[in-house]
């Protein structure tokens, strides 16, 4: 049972919560007294309370979700809240239903989403592993992270031809050599306020870093939000090809390391938007047409289940009228229908941007 200090911060946030009009979180629609008042003493096998579900959106009124899940165990103790989040967020993933088993599908049939080059400049997908065994971010010790960090980067040196790479961690990195890799989108930002407020940050840099390829066509992401984010992605519009580099490498991973995935929910991450494939399907796109009004774009964008961000990523600007749009939903659809939801959008919005 939580203990009396963590029931008193919960009661204090969820006033802040209750009193705060304009916040459009889904933890401020979700969190009623009902839901509340079941989960506020409960406490996972490894001591995570709903406080550490709960703190990064009550700390920033302005989160979309607010929610993260510190273990495994919290998708199912705190499922009152969860729930209902989930199926909000996967348009309709219902508490009876069960994820689908992953399912790359036909990759040859994925196309060029910007033949020409006119609108798209770049294309990446990206998905998330969790490590079996290990807790996620606030339950994990300096030392787990280190640990965590020498399996990943000595079983990524296993790869080869265009998956070989090289593995940089961030401690010891410079400054200038980290936020070039930031501007250029290829690696994770720092200090992240949703993240912090998560207790995802401690004792950071350690155990984190990224491990790329020459060319910087196939990434992936140590102990940032996940413990594993692989990633795909170069210049233009060609998806088929970001893709199947990306299922051959999470094929390669996943023989040498065992993955944290639930019978319902798919494969587990940090946050309960990326749960079941775990697939972000993204281009970054000029439409100015479309994008003279920011709103306007988001609605037609929403009409294809579709999700638009700014140029840096989630909870940023748009830069130079270049949007990252990506396919919202990641669970209830195999990885093949999700990308294609991100393809068949985007096939969509060009061709009404040329109407325009
Ligand atoms: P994610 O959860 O997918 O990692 P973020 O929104 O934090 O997403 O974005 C991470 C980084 O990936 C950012 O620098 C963002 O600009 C970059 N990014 C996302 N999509 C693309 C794309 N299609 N082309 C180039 N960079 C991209
Ligand atoms: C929010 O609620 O706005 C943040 N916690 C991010 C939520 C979704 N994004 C993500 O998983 N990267």
């Amino acid at each position: 049972m939580a203990d009396a200090a963590v029931i008193e911060k919960l009661e204090a946030g969820f006033k802040k919560l209750e009193a705060a009009t304009d916040c459009k979180s889904l933890l401020k629609k979700y969190l009623t007294k009902e839901v509340f008042d079941k989960l506020k003493d409960k406490k996972t096998s490894l001591g995570a309370t709903l406080l550490d579900v709960i703190q990064s959106g009550v700390e920033n009124l302005d989160s979309g979700v607010g929610i993260y899940a510190p273990d495994a165990e919290a998708y199912t103790l705190f499922a009152p809240l969860f729930d209902p989040i989930i199926e909000d967020y996967h348009v309709g993933f219902k508490q009876t239903d069960k994820h689908p088993n992953k399912d790359f599908g036909d990759v040859n049939s994925f196309v060029n989403v910007d033949p020409e080059g006119k609108f798209v400049i770049s294309t990446r997908v990206r998905c998330g592993r969790s490590m079996q065994g290990y807790p996620f971010n606030p339950c994990l010790t300096e030392s787990q992270y280190k640990e965590m960090e020498a399996k990943v980067s000595s079983t990524l040196s296993s790869l080869e031809g265009e998956l070989k790479g090289t593995y940089y961690p961030l401690t010891g990195m410079s400054k200038e050599v980290q936020q070039k890799l930031i501007d250029d989108h290829f690696l994770f930002k720092e200090g992240d306020r949703f993240l912090q407020a998560a207790n995802a940050c401690r004792y950071w840099p350690a155990g984190r870093g990224i491990y790329h390829n020459d060319n910087k066509t196939f990434l992936v992401w140590v102990n940032e939000e996940d413990h594993l984010r692989i990633i795909s992605m170069q210049m233009g519009g060609d998806l088929g090809q970001v893709f199947r580099r990306l299922t051959s490498a999470v094929n390669e991973i996943e023989k040498r390391i065992p993955f944290s995935h639930h019978d319902r929910l798919g494969f587990l991450t940090f946050c309960p938007t990326n749960l079941g494939t775990t697939v972000r399907a993204s281009v970054h796109i000029k439409l100015p047409k479309l994008a003279a009004n920011r709103e306007k774009l988001e609605e037609v964008a929403g009409k294809y289940n579709l999700q638009v961000r700014g140029t840096r990523g989630e909870h940023t600007e748009a830069e130079g009228g270049i949007y990252d749009i990506s396919n919202k939903r990641r669970m209830g659809l195999t990885e093949f229908q999700a990308v294609k939801e991100m393809q068949d959008g985007i096939l969509e919005l060009i061709k009404i941007e040329k109407e325009m």
